[in-house]
């Protein structure tokens, strides 16, 4: 067996993660150098590995995988299983897994913020993106607190995921020290195996950034300061009454993360309590909500005092606590590995369209910028592009991926998006329309896509 290839690139936070977590386990790779800033990853020979032309990508034997959060969990559980770094127990892994999707939403947040930068010679950085980067380290801040590590009381991928990002973000010169718990997180990680390599090439990426614009003034803490206070974290126990209640779910029908859920559940069919949280009504932010999930956002599940948010984490956790050997959730660490990478790009689909949706349901804007709706309709390329020969997103079996992006296709459906360029998806959606919960997820959508157009006066289609 040849060691895995391992595409790499050390400005790219999620590059870096991935070597830090190959150094933990002290695995057998082959690197191989891609230099993003000079575009190699455009090259033909790069793009008939990873049509997304995303660092990293792996090779473990002719098995070509890509998403860094994905690559992680697939070479714990292939090469190092049993390693702590992702532990096998159900409600472990699923706070992990919730971890590192905060992790990629700081992530795409703080890569929004420097990619106009870079690419397209922006001379300012978003306020909005911003924002969301410090709305996230809020949240990282806030899950800290009185824990060692980001998912409890071990170092797990999720800490080295979330290095790789904190320190790519302080390096770019962001008020990081301002949150006490990260900065105390941070040291407690200064020795990890791979730390140093980190720092250097977090400050590479950065010290390329600022050659093009002076970042020290968009840094105002105005902006930060919002996100600093602190809020109670719920005491997650395992409650284990003789009784058992059934699982209750947080949920609003507007919201596509939340509708995956309902479908996942539906799916399985499984008995759950549904709570409405009206986000509309701002009932999310009800003391009772917060005090449940800090980060008050739906979808949440209470299960007999397991507090668990995240969609995804969720769906994960329901097909493996509810549900183990379903081929929703397949336990062959190949297949899981691209069902993990779909959910991810799921994630993506949602942060990128949700960047149209929120501004125009929240925040009286009035249009759909032409940036962002390509960003979305690049996703939705490398969507059909995955679907080319096969009938669900992950393989020839449906999946949870399958779920996560049909609520969130939906949304976008009914929001008017133009998917006529976009065949295999067309088809893939057709294929779709009659699994469990389908009708409830349509309803929701049509419900998220006529507030949209009503609000900005859209009768026809929109597209890139
Ligand atoms: N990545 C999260 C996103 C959850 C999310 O942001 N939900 C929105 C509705 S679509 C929400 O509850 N927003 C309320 C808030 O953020 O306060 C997931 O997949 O569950």
């Amino acid at each position: 067996m040849a060691p895995v290839k391992f595409y790499f690139c050390s400005p790219s936070p999620p590059a870096r993660f991935n070597l830090m977590a190959i150094k933990y386990m002290k695995l057998d790779v082959e690197i191989v150098v891609v230099d993003l800033l000079n575009g190699e990853q455009h090259s033909p020979e790069f793009l008939k590995l990873n049509p997304q032309h995303t660092i990293p990508t792996i090779d473990d034997n002719g098995f070509i995988l890509w998403e860094s959060r994905a690559i992680a969990t697939y070479l714990v559980s292939s090469k190092a299983p049993g390693s702590t770094l992702y532990p096998t127990d159900v409600k472990k892994r699923a706070l992990v897994d919730n971890r590192l999707y905060l992790d990629h939403e700081l992530q795409m947040a703080f890569l929004g913020m420097v990619y106009p930068v870079y690419r397209m010679g922006a001379k300012e950085v978003s306020k909005s993106q911003k924002e969301k980067m410090y709305k996230a380290l809020g949240n990282l801040n806030t899950f800290l607190e009185g824990q060692k590590y980001v998912a409890g009381s071990e170092l797990t991928l999720a800490d080295l995921a979330l290095l790789a990002t904190v320190v790519s973000i302080q390096e770019m010169g962001a008020n990081v020290k301002k949150f006490n718990n990260i900065t105390a997180w941070l040291k407690t990680l200064e020795s990890v195996p791979g730390a140093q390599e980190n720092l250097e090439g977090a400050q590479l990426f950065a010290n390329f950034v600022k050659s093009m614009i002076d970042l020290k003034q968009t840094w105002e803490d105005s902006v930060l300061n919002r996100y600093l206070q602190k809020q109670d974290v719920p005491v997650i126990s395992d409650n284990k009454s003789l009784k058992m209640a059934p699982l209750k779910f947080y949920h609003y029908r507007l919201s596509p993360p939340s509708r995956l859920v309902l479908l996942t559940i539906r799916n399985l069919k499984l008995d759950a309590e549904i709570v409405v949280v009206d986000l509309l009504k701002g009932e999310h932010l009800a003391p009772e909500f917060v005090k449940v999930n800090p980060q008050h956002t739906v979808p949440t599940i209470d299960d007999n005092g397991f507090v668990l948010w995240e969609s995804r984490a969720i769906a994960t956790y329901l097909v493996s606590s509810k549900a183990p050997g379903s081929s929703l959730y397949p336990t062959d660490v190949k297949k899981r590995a691209v069902v993990d990478a779909r959910l991810y790009l799921d994630q993506e689909l949602q942060i990128a369209f949700g960047g149209i949706a929120y501004p125009i349901l929240a925040l009286g804007a009035t249009e759909m910028p032409k940036d962002k709706r390509e960003k979305v309709f690049k996703i939705l390329g490398n969507l059909n592009a995955f679907l080319e020969g096969q009938k669900y997103v992950a393989g020839s079996e449906l999946t949870v991926a399958d779920l996560a992006l049909l609520s969130t296709m939906a949304g976008l459906q009914a929001s008017g998006a133009n998917l006529s360029k976009f065949s295999n998806v067309s088809a893939w959606l057709k294929s779709l329309e009659s699994v469990p919960g389908a009708e409830e997820n349509r309803d929701g959508a049509q419900f998220f896509g006529n507030l949209i157009k009503s609000k900005i006066n859209l009768t026809g289609t929109w597209e890139a």
